[in-house]
């Protein structure tokens, strides 16, 4: 399996939670590498831009909302297989159904609020690291 990367959100409930040490903990221990990281916050526009494939879905307005309602860590990750590990180790989208000792599992409490991001293709984990960090940055 080849070496590749993925892209990452600890979300504004994780970041508030005070979860964003036990979420890389577990990032690291899955066996990924981060690549590059920041804490930063997204504003209304820039979560809109982010998520702007899901424009026509009835949950993007709250998406947007959510996702510009406080800080994030964003980052780039690397390992064998990553998007789909990344998937693995996140769990189902709605934490309730996200199996037990998933990230959402563990630390997500609703399909809104659900802790974490993960890119769901090589090409989209490309677009988004190139999103939040410049080419410096994703040496
Ligand atoms: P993400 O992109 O954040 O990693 O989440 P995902 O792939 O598991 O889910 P996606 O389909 O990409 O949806 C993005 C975010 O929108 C919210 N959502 N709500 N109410 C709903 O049916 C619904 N479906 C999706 C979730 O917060 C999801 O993470
Ligand atoms: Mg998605």
């Amino acid at each position: 399996m080849a070496t590749n990367r993925t892209f990452t959100m600890i979300k504004p409930d994780a970041v508030s939670n005070g979860h964003i040490g036990a979420i890389l903990n577990d990032i690291i221990a899955a066996g990924f590498k981060i690549i590059a990281m920041k804490y930063t916050s997204l504003t209304a526009e820039t979560a809109g831009q982010f998520y702007a494939v899901h424009a026509e879905r009835p949950f993007y307005g709250e998406l947007v909302s959510f996702m510009s309602s406080g800080p994030i860590v964003a980052a780039i990750l690397e390992k064998d297989n990553a998007v789909e590990d990344f998937r693995k180790l996140i769990g189902a989208t709605d934490p309730s159904k996200a199996e037990p000792g998933t990230i959402r599992n563990k630390y997500a409490k609703s399909i809104d609020a659900n802790a974490v991001h993960g890119s769901d293709s090589d090409e989209n984990a490309e677009i988004e690291g190139r999103f939040f960090f410049n080419a410096f940055e994703r040496h």
